[in-house]
């Protein structure tokens, strides 16, 4: 994939369309080296994708369909994601650096969720309930909410967009994809295999260009019913403001500085492994990265040492070669910030033991590489224990009482996830309980199923994704009440 690709598609109305307005390029960030050239959707173009995915809510074939017809479409679907898992993982790869095999076995976990949800799709089922009269017989069903406009992140598209689309598919809704501008490419193949699929034409529209300009056009229009974004804070914040004037429900996945836990009965052999894929996995470019470490003060020292120990045999190269597991930072601006956030730490006072700073991969020049990070004797109040960095970059504390971990880990605006190391069933417990994190892992770190739910407490996000509560974000309850009595009722007393 060394040529420059021309992707100036657009995916509206079932098919693709040449595009008409500016184009964008993306970066091989492996390189450096620009890799694809992408088109950035009109105000025109918005308003052809929305009112084809109108019309096929409202009178289209799409919204004709069962819930079992929708499910044999997903089926389908999944089935050609894991036939072109690997074209997925490659151009995931040219764009966002991440591991080709981690590029790839996320594009069959996207297949799994597609399944996941398929199965739930005629399974939606609505309630009666008892009301307090004879004469009422009452029942509640969900129903989608129309046009979801679905922002994705550059980390990890096809997961991404899974998490999303799945669920709002299976209850009916019809979607407005817009990928990143910096990982584009795999979300437009999709599109070809949703084509393949055969969804009725609407149902899926991919419009690509920046969050900014085209994000912001998308998130206020009138059309839109349901924006779900996966992104930074500040974009969560662009969304809300964005979506305010329309009242439009929203679904937000933001970031985090999750802490892991690791007491003194910990299994070290178990937690090392852990705690190395939970920070340098991806490069650390994942929004459940595991970068506040709490050690127990009687094993901290040998914690640290161990670490460091692996962090430095890290294979840093191309992401493409199997042996590789560390790729570079996926953009310029990410590379960047990183760098600045080592600084800053090394400014404040915290003691580096490993990596440090810009790293040339053995097979390459150019691209955006950093060595695997590790700064030990980090306080809780130095930026690097506060905000993301979103890069390979972890920060060490020490603890002595159990409740001085769970309010340090605690003590931070984000509350995605969070993992416990010990060997106590009733410590772990008890400290998960306590811990302020939409997603707890105890002796295990980084494990994703399409049945466990996901998303943040706190400034971390708003909603759930995966799992029935996934799918839940993207219904309405209808009540329907019905008066079976057979005699006109006195029309100002209040009927409870
Ligand atoms: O995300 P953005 P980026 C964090 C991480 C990272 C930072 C920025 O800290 O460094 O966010 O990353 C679209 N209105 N996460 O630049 O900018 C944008 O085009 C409407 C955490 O990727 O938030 C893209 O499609 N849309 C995260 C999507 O929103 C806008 C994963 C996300 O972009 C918009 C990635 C706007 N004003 C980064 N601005 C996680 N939770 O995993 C941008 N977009």
């Amino acid at each position: 994939m060394s040529a420059m690709e021309n992707r100036k598609l657009l995916f509206l109305d079932g098919k693709f369309v040449p595009a008409s307005g500016e184009t964008f390029i993306g970066v091989d960030p492996t390189t450096g080296q620009p890799c694809a050239e992408f088109a950035t959707a009109t105000s025109a173009e918005v308003d052809r994708a929305i009112r084809s995915a109108r019309e096929a809510f409202d009178h289209g074939e799409w919204g004709r369909l069962t819930g079992y017809a929708r499910g044999a479409l997903m089926l389908r679907l999944a089935d050609l994601i894991d036939e072109h898992a690997g074209t997925l993982g490659a151009l995931e790869t040219m764009e966002n650096g991440k591991l080709l095999r981690e590029t790839t076995s996320q594009a069959h976990f996207a297949a799994r969720l597609y399944r996941y949800y398929a199965g739930l799709a005629d399974k939606i089922d609505g309630r009666v309930s008892e009301l307090d009269s004879p004469d009422l017989v009452n029942f509640i069903v969900r129903e989608p909410y129309g046009v979801c406009l679905l922002l994705i992140a550059w980390n990890s598209p096809m997961q991404l967009l899974a998490n999303k689309l799945a669920p709002a598919l299976a209850s009916g809704n019809v979607a407005i994809i817009k990928p990143s501008e910096y990982a584009s490419a795999s979300v437009l193949e999709f599109a070809r295999l949703a084509e393949l699929a055969g969804f009725p034409g609407g149902a899926i529209n991919v419009l690509t260009g920046r969050g900014g300009e085209l994000g912001q056009l998308l998130c206020s229009h009138p059309e839109v019913d349901l924006i779900s974004l996966t992104g930074g804070i500040s974009t969560g914040e662009a969304v809300l403001h964005a979506s305010a004037s329309g009242f439009k429900k929203v679904v937000l996945e933001l970031g985090g500085k999750s802490p892991q836990i690791v007491f003194s009965d910990a299994d070290l052999e178990r937690a090392v492994p852990g705690i190395i894929a939970g920070i340098f996995a991806a490069a650390g470019q994942t929004c459940i990265a595991g970068s506040r470490l709490l050690v127990s003060a009687e094993i901290y020292e040998d914690l640290v040492e161990r670490l460091s120990a692996r962090a430095g045999q890290i294979k840093i190269g191309d992401p493409r070669e199997p042996e590789t597991e560390m790729g570079p930072l996926a953009n310029e601006a990410q590379y960047r910030r990183v760098l600045e956030y080592i600084d800053s730490a090394r400014s404040a006072g915290a003691r580096l033991v490993a990596g440090g700073g810009p790293v040339s991969a053995p097979d390459r020049t150019g691209g955006y590489f950093i060595s695997p990070t590790i700064f030990a004797d980090v306080t809780n109040d130095m930026r690097l224990a506060q905000e993301e960095v979103f890069g390979p970059v972890l920060c060490v504390m020490r603890f002595t009482a159990d409740d001085d971990a769970v309010d340090m880990a605690n003590d931070t605006r984000y509350g995605l996830a969070a993992g416990i190391w010990t060997e106590n069933i009733r410590r772990a417990l008890s400290v998960a309980g306590r811990l302020q994190a939409g997603t707890v892992w105890i002796n295990t770190y980084r494990t994703s199923a399409a049945g466990a739910p996901f998303g943040g407490y706190k400034r971390s996000g708003l909603g759930r994704e995966r799992g029935r509560e996934g799918l839940f974000e993207y219904t309405q309850t209808k009540n329907v009440m019905i008066d079976i009595a057979g005699s006109a009722r006195d029309p100002f007393a209040l009927r409870v």
